[in-house]
């Protein structure tokens, strides 16, 4: 029996690769666009991550397709409800990522507190000439971390967060206590934004949270809180926090991600002082990207020999098919 085709449009290692040929027929392996274009008619499946936008009408040029694995939890970059019409499953990495989103996280809180890339500064700059004296941080202990979006990557920030005595409140769907996090507690998003001194965003991107964040909802936060955002950059307004942060209605952003990324040249969050940017590196670690590459095959395989994928989004489509 021929082996299914599917296009790899991310890099694979050699080995990874290899298992991989074992049970599928690459027709394409990288990201060149025209390269995986011109494959879909022929793609059984396609292993890609959020740099590949699949809406609805590129769906339509894959006739055969029947499996998007994606390497990472986020799938906004497909139209969930045209793959799930059209019979195809949507599989991503869930689990395996968030310790390295959570760390990171953290590290912001902390990068903010102790205002290390200022400290850094001045010890290159201001240290050798003793003037002014360092900027003082502040203690993590004892402030208010609110969470919104508590699913996995929100509940290992809690976690972390605690370690370091900080309290923890959360917004989400689902406003039960979790097991082992009973003294976080859920709040509605009002209270949580007008509450915290440091407000941390892990919600997916899907219309329900398109611009969650907005100017009305920063005008809710502490003049004195800062907004940290590692999910996705359109849950924020941007323009809306651009205003907040001129205007000085909270203290400052950590952003790892931004709408559209990457940013223009002239994007205004890019020369704010009270601003940190990284460049979307929330899962970014060589044990991270390999379990996650790992998962993404395995679904990737599973889907096309017939067997249940470790993580699907839509199981509904491999149940009618069973
Ligand atoms: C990206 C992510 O997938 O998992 C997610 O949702 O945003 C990341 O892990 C990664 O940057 C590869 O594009």
């Amino acid at each position: 029996m021929s082996k299914p085709h599917a296009v790899i449009a991310i890099d694979l290692p050699a080995g990874l690769l290899e298992d991989l040929r074992r049970s599928i027929n690459p027709i394409v392996t990288g990201s060149d666009p025209a390269a995986v274009e011109a494959a879909l008619p022929r793609a059984e499946g396609i292993l890609c991550s959020a740099l590949l936008p699949l809406p609805a009408e590129r769906l339509d040029r894959a006739p055969n397709l029947r499996v998007i694995s994606n390497f990472g939890v986020g799938i906004d970059n497909i139209d969930l409800a045209a793959a799930t019409a059209r019979g195809i499953a949507v599989c991503n990495t869930p689990g395996v990522l968030s310790g390295a989103v959570a760390d990171l996280t953290i590290g912001l809180i902390l990068a903010i507190a102790r205002r290390l890339f200022e400290n850094a500064a001045y010890a290159r700059d201001g240290w050798p000439r003793r003037q002014p004296p360092p900027p003082l941080g502040w203690d993590p202990a004892g402030k208010l971390l609110g969470i919104v979006g508590f699913g996995r990557i929100g509940q290992a920030v809690a976690l972390r967060a605690r370690a370091f005595g900080m309290e923890v409140i959360y917004h989400d769907l689902v406003d039960e206590p979790v097991e082992g996090l009973e003294d976080c507690r859920p709040v509605p998003l009002d209270e949580l934004l007008e509450l915290s001194d440091v407000v941390s965003l892990h919600v997916n991107l899907d219309p329900s949270t398109h611009h969650l964040i907005g100017a009305r909802e920063l005008a809710r936060m502490k003049p004195t809180a800062w907004l940290i955002n590692t999910s996705r950059g359109a849950v924020v307004d941007q323009s809306a926090l651009v205003e907040a942060l001129r205007q000085r209605t909270i203290a400052g952003a950590a952003l790892d991600v931004l709408d559209p990324e990457p940013p223009a040249a002239d994007e205004p969050l890019l020369a704010m002082e009270n601003v940190i940017l990284l460049p979307h590196i929330g899962s970014a670690t060589v044990e991270t990207r390999a379990a996650m590459r790992d998962m993404a095959v395995r679904n990737l395989i599973a889907v096309l020999t017939g067997r249940v994928p470790p993580a699907c989004i839509n199981p509904e489509v491999l149940a009618a098919r069973a």
